[in-house]
């Protein structure tokens, strides 16, 4: 079946903001909160339960993105992978699936079990996950066009439900670094849907929905970006490209050696949220985010890799790149085409990125960084 790009990047978009929804809510709704945070609270069952529903809300966005993508797309069934697994066994020892039933009611009684009988926690979930979600986006009537048209059989889809899980659950606010990068909090937190091409295994869309953009009083309002790079259409959600900041984004966990190294050459700044970090890199924050280790996955990357191609960057293997650091240097080509991660396949540990990355929002800067790294 073909698919217009833009029906297709809408009903991501809106699908994002309904995991949105879902993640406000369970900060939002005391009953929700009182789960996912792990108060102090002297009942034994929400302790005994509080695990299960911080892996809940991450699994109920994650059937809900697939539900609704898979209901309007079915081409796609089989096909939308996430990080977490909808089946999972609570610490009574049960094993429950989590699925999204036909009606909010059921949906809510299967909740409900889930939630050890909470039935008022488990209607408030199922009201965001069947609330129709339309949101307003500024994508371009060309995107509508007949030459825009996408055989849904050759796409795949990751997800990330709650991307910097441990913020989500803990966030303690902070305030922006000079770059206007939150090193941690809610900000942090991001919605990751990506689709990539299953043949060549390439990013092709990206929505990346920020859900705690900013705050208003006691509630929060999020945001969203998106991009698309495939079949000869590039188009993104931002006014410009990015300008270079000498900025390098990276993780907490990050090798000593290499900081000392970039730091000869760029600012440093340290902050939470891998698919933050990529977004940070994106929206011209920082001009590289760059991590030596395998510990990103697939769905950590697969959306704003799409995104950074629209601008003209990319997310390149940094352990290849390393070991042929001159060659890498001298290659006339784009960088994408030859050093690109790719999605359709496992490597050596799965979907882990094992390889480590660098994001980069254009060649120039990626060729900045080689240099200062090959001195
Ligand atoms: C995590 C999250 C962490 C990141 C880790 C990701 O995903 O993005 O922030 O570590 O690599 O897998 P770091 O903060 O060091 O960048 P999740 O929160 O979805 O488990
Ligand atoms: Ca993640």
């Amino acid at each position: 079946m073909l698919a217009n790009m833009k029906s297709f990047l809408q009903a991501i978009i809106n699908v994002s903001e309904k995991a949105a929804n879902i993640a406000r809510a369970c900060r939002r709704e005391v009953q929700l909160f009182r789960l996912l945070v792990q108060e102090k609270s002297n009942e034994e069952k929400n302790q005994r339960f509080v695990q299960d529903f911080k892996t809940l809300a991450d699994v109920l966005i994650q059937e809900t993105v697939k539900h609704e993508l898979g209901s309007k797309f079915p081409e796609l069934i089989g096909f939308i992978q996430g990080e977490e697994s909808n089946v999972f066994t609570n610490t009574l020892g049960e094993t429950i699936e989590v699925k999204i039933m036909a009606s909010q009611e059921d949906t809510a009684e299967l909740l409900s079990k889930v939630l050890d009988g909470d039935r008022s926690a488990a209607d408030l979930l199922a009201l965001e996950v069947h609330r129709d979600v339309i949101i307003d986006s500024d994508i371009p009537q060309e995107l509508n066009d007949t030459n825009n048209l996408l055989p849904m059989d050759t796409i795949g889809i990751w997800i990330d439900p709650i991307d910097s899980t441990a913020e989500y659950i803990q966030g303690t606010e902070c305030s922006p670094d000079s770059h206007d990068i939150y090193v941690c909090g809610l900000r942090c937190v991001t919605v990751l849907i990506g689709a990539y091409n299953r043949k060549s295994g390439e990013p092709m869309i990206g929505v990346v929905n920020q859900p705690f953009f900013l705050e208003n009083g006691d509630s929060w309002r999020g945001t969203f970006y998106w991009g698309v790079s495939c079949e000869g259409t590039v188009r993104n959600s931002f006014s410009a490209p990015p300008s270079p900041t000498s900025t390098v984004v990276l993780s907490g966990s990050e090798t000593d050696a290499l900081k000392e190294n970039l730091a000869k050459h760029f600012e440093l700044v340290e902050a939470a949220g891998a698919g933050y970090k990529l977004l940070s890199v994106a929206r011209g924050l920082a001009d590289i985010y760059i991590l030596s280790r395998g510990s990103t996955f697939r769905w950590d990357s697969c959306a704003p890799h799409a995104i950074l191609k629209s601008l003209g960057g990319g997310v390149i293997r940094y352990c290849e790149v390393m070991e042929k650091l001159a060659t890498v240097r001298a290659y006339k080509g784009n960088f994408e085409d030859k050093y690109g991660l790719r999605y359709h396949q496992q490597g050596r540990k799965g979907w882990c990125n094992d390889e480590g990355l660098i994001a980069y929002s254009s060649p120039q800067n990626l060729l900045k960084l080689l240099t200062c790294l090959e001195s």
